[in-house]
């Protein structure tokens, strides 16, 4: 073990060890972002080592879904399922020992699936084939947890992930940070505060090296959530479960399963009987949010056959993305109709976030050659 990973295994068995109450409130959260702070430190070394680069895979389709489970839970089986994927199954663990990608279609939309080798606990040490797993889920849209009665511990799933600086089902924390030269640090705030009240922000920040600027919060944040604002790399990733081999559970058992696996919203599905498996589809089409926006050419009708396929939160930007031509630098302005369409035919420029069925003329420079035909 290298010294920075014995520094952080102390930590986090201090952290561990260290009951949580008004008087240990602020040793922990210094550890915590001691913790963190060390974490980034590893990330910094492992980079630098070159580790993973070449397991990238190309993404494709209109969004791409990670599949991540402990070893043998079927990930492979189901992506096989899924897709018309051969992904190498076995009865014993870490059969895939790469991404595999396929491709399954939802409405008109192509969403890719990445079968990956089972992760482990201490994965973001580097176990197993963890690093590699976690760079590709920080880049995934949606994460599919798979498990099986036999290896249901989700916690340990999501810490693993947390540890790498994934965050499942959540959001940014509303903390604005400003980096300064001199002048000390001034902490303000637009709500009261009752986790960080008292200071206890100042030595979390101290941590991260910031001793000049201010931290403004917005929201009642937790020691977590001003850490994750200081860390600066987190993303935030939403995820679905499934639990598979749901054949061999009774009604009883899953019912069980389901309420310890609150708040998630289990599907339960069996890879090998073909079970669950469209509502699962369902599932994972309407957790990415696609949004379908249709082009009207300049003076002819709208295209109603073949809308473009984009998400939720997507822009003009996006859409421009999209389209064939070199609209990126010729665009002037979009005309929309429909719901993001203050009235019918409103003006937008590049920024105007689009709704489903939208309907887009796309108005370009003159003197530019006529792209969108
Ligand atoms: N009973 C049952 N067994 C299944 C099901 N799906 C997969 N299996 C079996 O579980 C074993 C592991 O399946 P894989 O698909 O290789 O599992 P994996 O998660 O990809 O495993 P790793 O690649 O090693 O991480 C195989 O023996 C499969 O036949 C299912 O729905 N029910
Ligand atoms: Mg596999």
């Amino acid at each position: 073990m290298s010294s920075l990973e014995e520094q952080i295994a102390e930590v986090e068995e201090e952290i561990r060890t260290t009951s949580y109450n008004k008087a240990t409130q602020l040793h922990i959260g210094r550890l915590k972002a001691k913790l963190a702070v060390l974490r980034l430190e590893r990330e910094t070394r492992a980079r630098g080592k070159g580790g993973g680069v070449g397991y990238g895979v190309r993404k494709s389709g209109h969004a791409t879904v990670g599949l991540v489970g402990y070893p043998s839970v079927g990930k492979s089986t189901l992506l096989n399922r899924l897709t018309a994927a051969e992904s190498e199954t076995a009865a014993y663990d870490f059969t895939t020992v790469s991404i595999i990608p396929g491709m399954l279609r939802w409405g008109g939309a192509s969403i890719q699936i990445l079968d990956m080798p089972g992760l482990v606990p201490g994965a973001a040490r580097g176990r197993g084939r963890g690093r590699e797993v976690l760079s590709v889920v920080r880049s995934v849209d949606l994460v599919l947890f798979l498990i099986d009665p036999e290896h249901a511990d989700l916690r340990a799933l999501i810490r693993e992930l947390e540890g790498a600086g994934v965050r499942i089902n959540g959001r940014p924390p509303r903390i604005v940070l400003q980096h300064g030269d001199r002048g000390g640090l001034t902490v303000s705030s637009t709500v009261r505060l009752t986790h960080l009240a008292g200071g206890l922000a100042l030595p979390i920040a101290r941590e991260f090296g910031l001793h000049n600027g201010s931290i403004v919060f917005r929201e009642d944040a937790t020691a977590d959530q001003l850490i994750d604002a200081l860390a600066g790399n987190r993303v935030y990733v939403p995820a679905l479960l499934a639990v598979n081999k749901a054949e061999l559970l009774g009604t009883e058992e899953r019912s069980r399963l389901a309420r310890e696996l609150r708040p998630f919203e289990p599907v339960f599905v069996s890879a090998k009987e073909n079970l669950g498996l469209e509502a699962l589809v369902d599932r994972i089409g309407h957790a990415l949010r696609f949004i379908r926006i249709y082009v009207k050419p300049p003076g002819r009708p709208v295209d109603r056959e073949e809308p473009v396929i984009l998400r939720q939160g997507d822009t003009i930007a996006g859409l421009l993305r999209r389209l064939p031509g070199d609209l990126e630098r010729t665009f002037r302005a979009a005309q929309i109709w429909g719901r993001s369409a203050r009235f019918p035919g409103q003006t937008v420029g590049r920024d105007h976030p689009l709704a489903d069925e939208d309907v887009v003329t796309v108005v370009i420079a003159r003197g530019a050659a006529r792209a969108v035909s």
